[in-house]
């Protein structure tokens, strides 16, 4: 057995972790103890990163590039060179006739730094465009601008350690437990080690994390400015602003005064839906003196109309009482993806320039065309994502090449970007898995490597630079995204007739190679990593930039010294604008939709889908209503609930949920259109985007609901043998065109070791006997299951049994029994005794065995049902614990079993 360090692909925590294998397979993975970020902890999703790779996945992959010659036919496999010189020979088509801005890249905050620094230095080094942009964009990208209209730079200054420090934690639009939840668990550490610990959460909703607050703000959406301009007018008025530091390290302060002092606690109180005093409580905590306050923030401010906004007004509250740059203080962005920091490193987004450096400086590109020794770089602004694919719609873009992220379900408005993808001339798809919402788009699907196969390095939120290693080598002939887009360089090089100018700007034989000249672009700038190496990574750890030439060590925190980079060295106050939401509701669509994470699953579940387990948390989508609209609407839980507007629509259960205001809903973004029918949510969201930032808020819409009813409900259940992925892949394929053929459905998966597909689907009329028969067929449900059927009540049936256990079952007209046959199949039991009752009408299993629940310790498997009963039985955590070990392993599950725990008795 080998271990081989790495770090967790998912999300901007940038947890360690060890990779147990033997060269050939991935065994296992654990926390690995020395990294500074998480110290041997993983989440849910960093500890069943296993699963993941092969074999497990094996035939889910792409191994080979393939490639569709007309636009309806299927793709056919091809070998590397012949595959990139289609590329090149389409790509330099388009830019021989059309332009370079008529060719676009989208590329993503998973890829690694030096992935990120290829492909930039192929679309402006050797295409000419600066048409390159990021998932970032949907993400990071208001953060960074309010870093930069604020401190001059886009620089986190803090770490995770200022969180074992702080006094006050100002979480804000951000569900750290689900999000980042080693970062929670340290903040939870942080407070059971200091008792006066304050901590604030702003959130519409009630999270797990808002609920283990001292004091949680529920604003209304959209109206984070006014709430921290009272806030600010609180600390005004009880002078805790620091008139030294506003008048040593600042300037624009008295604007910024100004337009505090409009708005008092009682303004805002009406503005966000709170209570006056919480304002006050919540400023004073935060402004207390001699004290250390620090906030945490994420989507829920970045992704809005106003986003840029959003992160200044917080960021300005640090500055105006002097709490940054000292331990346990200032403003510490999340970052969303593993890589979203080194993306803005390496420059690679439509308004950047690699090392910090911007387009629209004219100093900044000729640096940049120096560094690369070409003659100039292109100073037309590129198009950012929606711009992007809004440009793909209108037929200005003919080629498009995307990496590492999937548009079609991630972006807003997703429909729009589907016929985009379709009508244009040519897409490239670099992509590890064969099946995403985007795949179907691509007329060449590249294979990529992936976590486990490649070799690199990422930045977290901190900063904090580590390395990627590959522990297995690609599946197929899966390369590097590094090398194919270094490769596909050297090729269009040959077709533009500039083919020695591609092979002197892409020599690399290695990704270090790469980080060694991505070095070059930070010496003297403030993310300065000049002294660092591979080398010295693996000697050394995982280390924070800015690390010079000379360093020791990386810098914990900046601007220690109240000094900014800003020309005169000041940081600035900007007066932010108080707008709200884009699409307030109406009385045609009074709901306001709200968007975000749940705990197990990671965005359009490319990865996590494969994992049985991850759906045990939050089996299907669903949609989150407060009781009062459900009753308004006189839904039950598990009602069908259609949620539309004029882009589109999309079906879910609802869900009654005391964790929403009313007149919101919520869900989650996950569920796109492979794993339910329609587009997802992205379907209903706006692609209006923030002016400074570019950044769509994709937090908020406004959306009708209605009930459906009288459906004809289908279910169909059926395993897939462990470890055989294909075999999951070719099910769900097959499925797959069923789902449209319903007015809702979904495809999902449940089970532990053998995942077991779970499809639901609702008819507006019970199908034929026909179709019934091809559905059964594509399930591989034969002649010799067990079979039902009640024509005149539109009721049929089948189950399937090998050696004595339930391999199939298909429900159509009454699926009364689903739940608990879904149980069995899951738990993979012998179901004998039950064969004479598996296709009776029966809610529960004859032998009177409940049904579990859904999961909550998903490393330990311990169910809601299970807790609840120890509960009533008066156990508390300790003995819970002592009894089932939930929560012991990843901790994710504690805020919930915490809650569970204090939930009133009924
Ligand atoms: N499990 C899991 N973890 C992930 C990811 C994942 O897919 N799955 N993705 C990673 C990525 S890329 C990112 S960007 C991060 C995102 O991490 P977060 O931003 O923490 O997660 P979200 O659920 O998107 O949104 C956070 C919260 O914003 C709230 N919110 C909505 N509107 C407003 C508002 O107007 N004001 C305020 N104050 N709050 C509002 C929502 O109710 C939601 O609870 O998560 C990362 N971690
Ligand atoms: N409604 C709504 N929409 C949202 C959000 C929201 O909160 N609400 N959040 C937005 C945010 S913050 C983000 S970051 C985006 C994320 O949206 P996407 O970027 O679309 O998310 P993923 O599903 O992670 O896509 C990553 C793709 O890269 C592939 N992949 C994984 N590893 C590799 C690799 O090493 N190389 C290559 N080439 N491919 C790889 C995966 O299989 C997957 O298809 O979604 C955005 N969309
Ligand atoms: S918190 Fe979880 S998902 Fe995020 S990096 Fe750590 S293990 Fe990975
Ligand atoms: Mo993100």
């Amino acid at each position: 057995m080998n271990e081989t360090k790495s770090t967790c692909p998912y999300c901007g925590t940038g947890c360690g972790l060890i990779i147990e294998h033997d060269g050939q397979r991935i065994f296992n993975v654990r926390g690995d103890p020395d990294h500074p970020a998480n110290h041997g902890r993983l989440c849910t999703k960093g500890a069943t990163l296993h699963l993941t790779v092969a074999p497990e996945t094996a035939g889910l992959r792409t191994t080979l590039p393939q490639l569709r010659t007309g636009k309806n036919t299927a793709r056919q496999t091809m070998a590397w060179p012949a595959a990139l010189d289609h590329a090149a020979q389409r790509f330099a088509e388009v830019i021989r006739d059309h332009g370079a801005d008529a060719v676009a890249f989208y590329i993503s905050g998973q890829l690694l730094t030096e992935d990120y620094y290829v492909f930039n230095k192929l679309a402006r080094g050797l295409v000419g465009t600066n048409n390159i942009d990021s998932n970032s964009r949907l993400c990071m990208s208001s953060a960074v601008m309010g870093y930069k209209l604020t401190l001059g730079a886009d620089s986190v200054p803090c770490a995770y350690e200022d969180i074992d420090a702080a006094d006050c934690l100002l979480i804000a639009g951000a569900n750290t437990a689900y999000a980042h939840p080693i970062v929670f668990r340290r903040i939870e550490d942080a407070r059971a080690a200091r008792a006066g610990l304050k901590l604030i959460v702003v959130d519409p909703r009630r999270t797990d994390t808002a609920a283990a607050a001292d004091l949680h703000l529920a604003l209304q959406p959209g109206s984070d400015i006014a709430l921290y301009q009272a806030m600010l007018h609180v600390l005004l008025q009880e002078k805790l602003v620091d008139r030294d530091y506003i008048h040593q390290h600042t300037e624009g302060f008295v604007a910024l005064e100004a337009a505090a002092r409009e708005m008092s606690p009682a303004v805002a109180a009406g503005i966000c839906g709170l209570k006056a005093s919480d304002i006050v409580t919540a400023a004073r905590w935060f402004g207390a003196a001699d004290s250390a306050s620090l906030s945490l923030w994420c989507q829920g401010l970045n992704q809005s109309a106003t986003g840029s906004h959003n992160s200044a007004a917080l960021i300005q509250l640090h500055l105006a009482t002097g709490k940054i740059g000292r331990p346990g203080c200032g403003p510490f962005s999340l970052t969303g993806q593993p890589n979203a920091m080194g993306g803005r490193e390496a420059g690679a987004m439509a308004t950047l320039l690699p090392g910090h450096r911007d387009l629209a400086d004219a100093d900044d590109r000729a640096e940049v065309a120096r560094l690369w020794d070409i003659d100039a770089l292109p100073d037309k602004p590129g198009l950012s994502a929606v711009e992007l694919f809004d440009a793909l719609g209108r037929g200005e873009i003919k080629a498009l090449w995307i990496a590492g992220t999937n548009p079609a379900q991630s972006l807003p408005d997703s429909q729009r970007v589907q016929q985009a993808l379709a009508a244009c001339e040519f897409v490239v798809v670099q992509d590890i898995y064969q099946d995403t919402e985007t795949t179907p788009y691509a007329d060449l699907l590249l294979p990529a490597a992936g976590w486990g196969e490649k070799e690199g390095t990422v930045t977290n939120s901190e900063r904090c630079i580590s390395r990627v290693r590959a522990a297995l080598p690609p599946p197929g002939q899966a390369l590097p995204d590094w090398r194919i887009a270094a490769d596909f360089a050297l090729a269009l090089g040959r077709y533009l007739g500039r083919e020695e100018q591609a092979q002197r700007l892409f020599p690399y034989t290695c990704a270090e190679e790469v980080f060694n000249e991505h070095r070059e672009t930070t010496r003297g700038r403030d993310l300065d990593i000049g002294g660092l190496s591979y080398g010295l990574l693996e000697q050394r750890g995982p280390q924070q930039w800015p690390f010079p030439v000379g360093a020791t060590s990386g810098q914990v925190r900046l601007y220690g010294d109240g000094r900014f980079p800003t020309p005169n060295g000041r940081a600035r106050f900007i007066v932010p604008v108080v707008e709200g939401v884009a699409e307030a509701p109406d009385a045609r669509h009074p709901y306001q939709l709200n968007t975000g994470r749940l705990r197990d699953q990671w965005h359009g579940m490319s990865r996590t889908g494969n994992v049985p387990r991850l759906f045990s948390h939050a089996p299907e989508p669903q949609l989150d209503m407060h009781p009062d609209d459900m009753a308004r609407h006189g839904l039950k839980n598990q009602d069908l609930v259609r949620v539309a507007n004029p882009r589109g629509s999309f079906v879910a259960k609802a869900r009654a949920s005391e964790a929403m205001a009313p007149g919101q809903v919520f869900m989650p973004m996950h569920w796109g259109g492979r794993f339910m029918a329609g587009a997802g949510v992205n379907g209903v969201t706006l692609p209006r985007f923030d002016p400074l930032s570019r950044q769509p808020e994709l937090k908020h819409c406004a959306v009708t609901l209605e009930k459906l009813q009288n459906l004809w409900p289908l279910v169909a259940l059926r395993r897939a043998p462990a470890g055989k992925g294909a075999t999951t892949l070719a099910l769900r394929q097959a499925l797959t065109p069923w789902i449209n053929r319903c007015t809702h459905a979904t495809l999902t998966l449940t089970g532990r070791e053998e995942p077991v597909l779970v499809f639901q689907g609702w008819a507006e009329s019970p199908w034929s006997a026909e179709q019934l028969a091809d559905f059964d067929q594509a399930l591989g449900l034969h002649d010799h299951s067990l079979y039902f059927a009640d024509d005149r009540r539109g009721v049929s049936k089948r189950a399937l049994m090998q050696d004595d256990r339930l391999i199939g079952v298909r429900l159509a007209g009454e699926t009364l029994a689903a739940e608990w046959l879904e149980d069995l199949m899951a738990a993979g039991k012998p179901v004998a005794g039950l064969r004479r009752w598996l296709l009776a009408p029966l809610t529960q299993p004859p032998a009177g065995q409940v049904g579990r629940g859904r999961v909550v310790c998903n490393c330990l498997d311990v169910s809601e049902g299970e807790i609840l009963t120890d509960r009533a039985e008066g156990l508390d955590l300790p003995a819970l614990q002592a009894k089932r070990k939930c929560g012991t392993s990843c901790g994710s599950c504690l805020p919930e079993i915490r809650r569970l725990l204090a939930t009133p008795l009924h």
